[in-house]
């Protein structure tokens, strides 16, 4: 039985949970569903007729699990594939802690991103986000991953975020010296390298939609 990620055709929510089926290898797939006129009404038609308890985008169905909510996506991929931190407290509240940050750090690119408010809330947005980087830089430490050498759900989840932003403001983000040191080294896992190599991804997947003020 296969498994099947549907999301809008960009990287924004989806991304991670693709990565951590890339990484897995299993078979798997990838429904993209292109924001389009025909894409909205095809989604939206079949919305309500995949037996998701509480139907949204990006959905997972593994057999008889459904999910919604990426983070509950990738929280389950985590599971499933050995992903997750052991029997360690702090471990574990490390990664949780982690986890939530980087969607923080997503919810706060994302509140830009209307084409209208863009310039005026950037400023504001990238003093924010300098602070918040300098403390998560800290926290992170030297790694490799965010529990060291133990790779989990949420180091995929924190690449993809930082990385979206890494995107609008390069500099900003390489200050952050373990958190960039952190990119290059998810950037080089093996399993990812096709992917990450791909002309797809370099030329044809945007990371927000192409209505936004920054498309990336
Ligand atoms: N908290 C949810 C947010 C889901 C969400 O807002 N999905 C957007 C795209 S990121 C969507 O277009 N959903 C399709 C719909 O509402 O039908 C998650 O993380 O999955």
């Amino acid at each position: 039985m296969t498994i099947t990620l549907g999301y809008w055709d960009i990287r924004a929510k989806g991304e991670a949970c693709r990565y951590l089926l890339r990484y897995s290898g299993v078979d798997w797939t990838d429904r993209r569903i292109e924001m389009t006129e025909e894409g909205y009404k095809s989604w939206y038609s079949e919305k309500l007729e995949l037996g998701l308890d509480l139907p949204n985008l990006p959905y997972l169905i593994d057999g008889d699990i459904k999910i919604t909510q990426s983070v509950a996506i990738c929280r389950y991929l985590g599971r499933k594939f050995g992903l997750v931190p052991g029997d360690d407290e702090k471990d574990i509240v490390k990664n949780e802690m982690i986890e939530q940050e980087a969607v923080d750090l997503r919810a706060a690119f994302q509140e830009i991103l209307k084409k209208d408010q863009f310039e005026e809330k950037k400023p504001a947005y990238f003093e924010n986000l300098e602070k918040k980087l300098e403390i998560l830089d800290k926290y992170i430490g030297d790694g490799p991953f965010v529990l060291g050498e133990k790779l989990t759900y949420v180091d995929f989840m924190l690449y993809e975020f930082v990385s979206q932003i890494r995107k609008l403001t390069a500099e900003r983000v390489d200050k952050a010296e373990n958190l960039a040191r952190f990119l290059q080294i998810f950037q080089e896992l093996p399993q990812l390298q096709d992917y990450f190599n791909s002309e797809k991804l370099a030329a044809e997947v945007p990371i927000n939609p192409s209505f936004s003020a920054f498309p990336g």
